[in-house]
Protein backbone atom coordinates (compact mmCIF):
# COMPACT_ATOMS: atom_id res chain seq x y z
CA UNK A 1 0.00 0.00 0.00
CA UNK A 2 0.75 3.53 -0.62
CA UNK A 3 0.61 5.97 2.08
CA UNK A 4 -0.35 9.52 2.65
CA UNK A 5 0.97 11.47 5.57
CA UNK A 6 -1.91 14.14 6.11
CA UNK A 7 -0.77 16.93 9.26
CA UNK A 8 -3.44 18.75 11.07
CA UNK A 9 -1.94 21.43 13.58
CA UNK A 10 -4.91 21.45 15.25
CA UNK A 11 -5.41 23.20 19.04
CA UNK A 12 -8.30 24.41 19.08
CA UNK A 13 -10.43 21.47 20.19
CA UNK A 14 -8.80 21.91 23.84
CA UNK A 15 -7.78 24.18 25.85
CA UNK A 16 -3.69 23.49 26.32
CA UNK A 17 -1.81 25.40 23.27
CA UNK A 18 1.61 23.04 21.83
CA UNK A 19 -0.39 20.09 20.46
CA UNK A 20 -0.55 22.15 17.25
CA UNK A 21 3.24 21.11 16.61
CA UNK A 22 2.37 17.50 16.70
CA UNK A 23 2.69 17.12 13.88
CA UNK A 24 5.89 18.86 13.15
CA UNK A 25 7.35 16.85 16.31
CA UNK A 26 6.46 13.59 14.64
CA UNK A 27 8.10 14.70 11.57
CA UNK A 28 11.17 15.59 13.29
CA UNK A 29 10.77 12.08 15.19
CA UNK A 30 11.64 10.92 11.39
CA UNK A 31 8.14 9.14 10.92
CA UNK A 32 8.63 9.28 7.27
CA UNK A 33 11.80 8.04 6.90
CA UNK A 34 10.46 5.10 8.96
CA UNK A 35 7.90 4.69 6.87
CA UNK A 36 9.64 4.76 3.86
CA UNK A 37 12.68 2.04 5.40
CA UNK A 38 9.35 -0.28 5.41
CA UNK A 39 9.31 0.02 2.05
CA UNK A 40 6.39 2.17 1.22
CA UNK A 41 6.03 4.36 -1.16
CA UNK A 42 5.10 7.09 1.47
CA UNK A 43 3.70 10.78 0.19
CA UNK A 44 3.57 13.58 2.79
CA UNK A 45 0.81 15.84 1.83
CA UNK A 46 2.27 18.69 4.45
CA UNK A 47 -0.53 20.29 7.05
CA UNK A 48 -4.11 21.55 6.91
CA UNK A 49 -4.26 24.94 7.39
CA UNK A 50 -6.15 25.94 10.18
CA UNK A 51 -7.73 29.42 10.44
CA UNK A 52 -6.85 30.97 14.38
CA UNK A 53 -9.98 32.72 15.73
CA UNK A 54 -10.30 36.33 15.78
CA UNK A 55 -12.48 36.75 18.46
CA UNK A 56 -14.02 34.22 21.04
CA UNK A 57 -16.80 34.54 19.57
CA UNK A 58 -16.67 31.45 17.40
CA UNK A 59 -19.41 29.07 19.81
CA UNK A 60 -22.49 29.68 18.44
CA UNK A 61 -24.15 30.05 21.50
CA UNK A 62 -23.16 27.02 23.33
CA UNK A 63 -20.43 25.57 25.71
CA UNK A 64 -18.46 24.27 22.07
CA UNK A 65 -14.82 26.30 22.01
CA UNK A 66 -13.38 27.28 18.40
CA UNK A 67 -16.74 25.21 17.13
CA UNK A 68 -16.49 27.19 13.38
CA UNK A 69 -12.57 26.92 13.26
CA UNK A 70 -12.89 23.27 14.38
CA UNK A 71 -15.81 22.49 11.82
CA UNK A 72 -14.10 24.41 9.18
CA UNK A 73 -10.53 22.30 9.74
CA UNK A 74 -12.50 19.36 9.73
CA UNK A 75 -14.37 19.64 6.58
CA UNK A 76 -11.20 20.06 4.25
CA UNK A 77 -9.48 17.07 6.49
CA UNK A 78 -12.64 14.74 5.72
CA UNK A 79 -12.52 16.01 2.10
CA UNK A 80 -8.44 15.27 2.06
CA UNK A 81 -8.64 12.18 2.84
CA UNK A 82 -11.82 10.92 1.18
CA UNK A 83 -9.39 11.71 -1.93
CA UNK A 84 -6.63 10.07 -0.95
CA UNK A 85 -9.13 7.16 -0.45
CA UNK A 86 -10.41 7.46 -3.78
CA UNK A 87 -6.60 6.67 -5.13
CA UNK A 88 -5.98 4.09 -2.98
CA UNK A 89 -4.10 5.50 -0.98
CA UNK A 90 -3.74 4.95 2.87
CA UNK A 91 -4.22 7.88 4.93
CA UNK A 92 -2.01 8.12 8.23
CA UNK A 93 -2.84 11.64 9.75
CA UNK A 94 -0.57 13.57 12.20
CA UNK A 95 -2.50 15.62 15.41
CA UNK A 96 -3.27 17.54 16.57
CA UNK A 97 -5.58 17.15 19.19
CA UNK A 98 -8.29 14.39 18.44
CA UNK A 99 -11.32 16.75 17.52
CA UNK A 100 -9.71 15.82 14.28
CA UNK A 101 -11.17 12.69 14.68
CA UNK A 102 -14.53 14.25 13.55
CA UNK A 103 -12.92 15.09 9.91
CA UNK A 104 -10.62 11.58 9.48
CA UNK A 105 -13.59 9.66 9.70
CA UNK A 106 -16.17 11.85 7.89
CA UNK A 107 -13.74 11.11 4.72
CA UNK A 108 -13.15 7.59 6.05
CA UNK A 109 -16.40 6.25 6.80
CA UNK A 110 -18.19 7.05 3.14
CA UNK A 111 -15.56 4.53 1.56
CA UNK A 112 -17.22 1.49 3.91
CA UNK A 113 -20.70 -0.22 4.92
CA UNK A 114 -19.38 -1.02 8.67
CA UNK A 115 -16.30 0.77 9.33
CA UNK A 116 -14.83 -0.37 12.56
CA UNK A 117 -12.81 1.89 14.94
CA UNK A 118 -10.19 1.05 17.36
CA UNK A 119 -10.07 4.09 19.82
CA UNK A 120 -6.51 3.57 21.97
CA UNK A 121 -7.04 5.92 24.46
CA UNK A 122 -7.24 7.18 28.04
CA UNK A 123 -10.92 8.65 27.68
CA UNK A 124 -13.90 7.70 25.87
CA UNK A 125 -14.37 11.01 23.68
CA UNK A 126 -18.03 10.45 23.99
CA UNK A 127 -19.29 14.13 25.53
CA UNK A 128 -21.64 16.25 23.92
CA UNK A 129 -22.15 20.21 24.75
CA UNK A 130 -24.68 18.86 27.03
CA UNK A 131 -22.41 15.66 29.01
CA UNK A 132 -18.61 18.27 28.43
CA UNK A 133 -16.93 19.35 31.29
CA UNK A 134 -15.13 21.31 29.70
CA UNK A 135 -16.34 22.45 26.59
CA UNK A 136 -13.52 21.00 24.50
CA UNK A 137 -14.30 19.35 21.33
CA UNK A 138 -11.60 16.79 21.50
CA UNK A 139 -13.83 14.77 24.44
CA UNK A 140 -16.28 14.49 21.28
CA UNK A 141 -14.81 13.21 18.23
CA UNK A 142 -16.41 9.67 18.86
CA UNK A 143 -20.22 10.83 20.05
CA UNK A 144 -20.01 13.20 16.76
CA UNK A 145 -19.29 10.12 14.54
CA UNK A 146 -22.31 8.28 16.39
CA UNK A 147 -24.58 11.41 15.29
CA UNK A 148 -24.66 12.74 18.61
CA UNK A 149 -23.67 16.06 19.38
CA UNK A 150 -23.96 19.72 17.57
CA UNK A 151 -25.80 19.36 14.16
CA UNK A 152 -22.86 21.05 12.28
CA UNK A 153 -20.40 18.68 13.77
CA UNK A 154 -22.69 15.59 13.33
CA UNK A 155 -23.02 16.72 9.73
CA UNK A 156 -19.76 17.53 7.85
CA UNK A 157 -19.54 15.60 4.57
CA UNK A 158 -23.28 16.00 4.93
CA UNK A 159 -24.16 12.27 6.17
CA UNK A 160 -25.04 10.37 9.56
CA UNK A 161 -24.22 8.77 10.97
CA UNK A 162 -20.33 7.72 10.27
CA UNK A 163 -19.95 4.90 12.41
CA UNK A 164 -22.44 2.65 14.36
CA UNK A 165 -21.69 1.78 18.01
CA UNK A 166 -21.30 -1.95 17.88
CA UNK A 167 -17.98 -1.21 15.00
CA UNK A 168 -16.15 0.49 17.87
CA UNK A 169 -13.83 -0.88 20.09
CA UNK A 170 -12.50 1.23 23.07
CA UNK A 171 -9.00 0.11 24.68
CA UNK A 172 -7.03 2.02 27.24
CA UNK A 173 -10.17 3.87 28.75
CA UNK A 174 -9.49 5.03 32.81
CA UNK A 175 -10.88 8.18 32.69
CA UNK A 176 -14.72 8.35 31.61
CA UNK A 177 -17.14 11.06 32.91
CA UNK A 178 -20.29 10.37 33.75
CA UNK A 179 -22.60 11.04 30.61
CA UNK A 180 -19.64 9.00 28.40
CA UNK A 181 -20.54 5.64 30.86
CA UNK A 182 -24.40 5.94 30.50
CA UNK A 183 -23.57 6.51 26.46
CA UNK A 184 -21.32 3.66 26.32
CA UNK A 185 -23.43 1.41 28.82
CA UNK A 186 -27.05 2.27 26.35
CA UNK A 187 -24.75 2.26 23.30
CA UNK A 188 -23.22 -1.36 24.05
CA UNK A 189 -20.11 -0.25 22.83
CA UNK A 190 -16.98 -2.87 23.63
CA UNK A 191 -14.36 -1.08 26.26
CA UNK A 192 -11.74 -2.59 27.62
CA UNK A 193 -10.68 -0.80 30.29
CA UNK A 194 -7.43 -0.41 32.23
CA UNK A 195 -8.87 -3.20 34.25
CA UNK A 196 -9.58 -5.68 31.52
CA UNK A 197 -6.14 -5.24 30.22
CA UNK A 198 -4.65 -5.62 33.69
CA UNK A 199 -7.14 -8.99 34.13
CA UNK A 200 -6.35 -10.48 30.93
CA UNK A 201 -3.10 -8.84 29.82
CA UNK A 202 -2.63 -7.16 26.26
CA UNK A 203 -2.63 -10.24 24.10
CA UNK A 204 -5.91 -11.08 25.15
CA UNK A 205 -7.23 -7.82 24.96
CA UNK A 206 -5.96 -7.16 21.27
CA UNK A 207 -6.69 -11.14 20.05
CA UNK A 208 -10.51 -10.26 21.28
CA UNK A 209 -10.61 -6.87 20.05
CA UNK A 210 -9.52 -8.08 16.48
CA UNK A 211 -11.98 -11.16 16.68
CA UNK A 212 -14.30 -9.16 17.37
CA UNK A 213 -14.14 -6.21 14.84
CA UNK A 214 -13.10 -9.23 12.12
CA UNK A 215 -16.24 -10.32 11.94
CA UNK A 216 -18.34 -7.12 11.43
CA UNK A 217 -16.24 -4.88 9.71
CA UNK A 218 -14.79 -4.28 5.76
CA UNK A 219 -12.18 -1.81 7.40
CA UNK A 220 -10.89 -0.79 10.26
CA UNK A 221 -9.51 2.88 11.49
CA UNK A 222 -7.35 3.03 14.18
CA UNK A 223 -7.45 6.43 16.22
CA UNK A 224 -4.65 6.33 18.83
CA UNK A 225 -4.67 9.39 21.19
CA UNK A 226 -0.65 8.87 23.11
CA UNK A 227 -2.45 9.95 26.12
CA UNK A 228 -3.99 6.16 26.57
CA UNK A 229 0.13 5.42 27.16
CA UNK A 230 0.96 5.96 30.73
CA UNK A 231 2.56 9.39 30.87
CA UNK A 232 6.07 7.96 32.45
CA UNK A 233 6.53 6.69 28.88
CA UNK A 234 4.63 9.28 27.15
CA UNK A 235 4.60 12.59 28.58
CA UNK A 236 4.02 15.10 26.03
CA UNK A 237 0.15 14.60 26.20
CA UNK A 238 -2.37 17.94 27.10
CA UNK A 239 -4.37 15.30 29.60
CA UNK A 240 -2.41 12.79 31.44
CA UNK A 241 -3.97 9.68 33.44
CA UNK A 242 -1.79 7.90 35.61
CA UNK A 243 -1.88 4.16 35.15
CA UNK A 244 -2.03 3.69 31.39
CA UNK A 245 -1.01 1.12 28.72
CA UNK A 246 2.71 0.53 28.56
CA UNK A 247 5.48 1.04 25.68
CA UNK A 248 5.31 -2.69 25.33
CA UNK A 249 1.66 -3.28 25.80
CA UNK A 250 1.42 -0.41 22.58
CA UNK A 251 4.24 -2.41 20.48
CA UNK A 252 2.33 -5.66 20.76
CA UNK A 253 -0.90 -3.75 20.29
CA UNK A 254 0.28 -2.33 17.11
CA UNK A 255 2.31 -5.57 16.14
CA UNK A 256 -0.87 -7.67 16.33
CA UNK A 257 -3.02 -5.16 14.44
CA UNK A 258 -0.50 -5.26 11.71
CA UNK A 259 -0.74 -8.96 12.09
CA UNK A 260 -4.55 -8.59 11.44
CA UNK A 261 -4.08 -7.35 8.43
CA UNK A 262 -7.25 -5.54 9.07
CA UNK A 263 -6.13 -1.99 9.69
CA UNK A 264 -7.08 0.85 6.78
CA UNK A 265 -6.36 3.83 7.88
CA UNK A 266 -5.20 5.63 11.45
CA UNK A 267 -4.24 8.86 13.22
CA UNK A 268 -1.96 9.55 15.55
CA UNK A 269 -2.94 12.50 17.91
CA UNK A 270 -2.60 14.53 21.15
CA UNK A 271 1.14 14.75 21.23
CA UNK A 272 2.50 18.26 22.32
CA UNK A 273 6.15 19.27 22.08
CA UNK A 274 5.70 21.90 24.43
CA UNK A 275 4.65 19.72 27.51
CA UNK A 276 7.31 16.69 26.53
CA UNK A 277 10.61 15.89 27.60
CA UNK A 278 13.03 16.12 24.66
CA UNK A 279 10.43 14.22 22.16
CA UNK A 280 9.54 11.62 23.58
CA UNK A 281 6.17 11.52 22.98
CA UNK A 282 6.54 12.35 19.14
CA UNK A 283 9.27 9.22 19.33
CA UNK A 284 6.97 6.84 20.92
CA UNK A 285 4.43 7.62 18.67
CA UNK A 286 7.03 6.84 15.32
CA UNK A 287 7.98 3.83 16.75
CA UNK A 288 4.76 2.82 17.56
CA UNK A 289 4.15 3.60 13.76
CA UNK A 290 6.79 1.09 12.79
CA UNK A 291 5.18 -1.82 14.52
CA UNK A 292 1.67 -0.76 12.91
CA UNK A 293 3.12 -0.85 9.20
CA UNK A 294 5.18 -4.17 10.07
CA UNK A 295 8.49 -3.56 11.75
CA UNK A 296 9.46 -6.21 14.20
CA UNK A 297 11.12 -5.45 16.82
CA UNK A 298 12.18 -8.83 17.97
C1 LIG B 1 -12.72 15.08 29.20
C2 LIG B 1 -11.28 14.95 28.73
N1 LIG B 1 -13.42 13.81 29.11
C3 LIG B 1 -13.45 16.13 28.35
N2 LIG B 1 -11.17 14.38 27.46
C4 LIG B 1 -10.02 14.14 26.80
O1 LIG B 1 -13.04 17.30 28.41
O2 LIG B 1 -14.39 15.80 27.66
N3 LIG B 1 -9.98 13.43 25.71
N4 LIG B 1 -8.88 14.61 27.25
O3 LIG B 1 -8.88 12.97 25.08
MN1 LIG C 1 -8.82 11.34 22.80
MN1 LIG D 1 -7.37 11.10 25.65
MN1 LIG E 1 7.55 -7.09 19.53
Amino acid sequence: KNISVIGVPMDLGQSRRGVDMGPSAMRYAGAIEKLTTLKYIVKDLGDIPINRPVNNESTDGTNLKNLHQVIEANQQLADMVDEEIQKYNFPLILGGDHSIAIGSLAGIAKHYKNLGVIWYDAHGDLNSSETSPSGNIHGMPLAVSLGIGHDKLVNISDYVPKIKPENIVIIGARSLDPGEKELIKEKGIKVFTMHEIDRLGMPNVMSEAIKYLKDRTDGVHLSLDLDGLDPSEAPGVGTPVLGGITYRESHLAMEMLEESGMITSAEFVEVNPILDEKNKTATVAVALMGSLFGEKLN
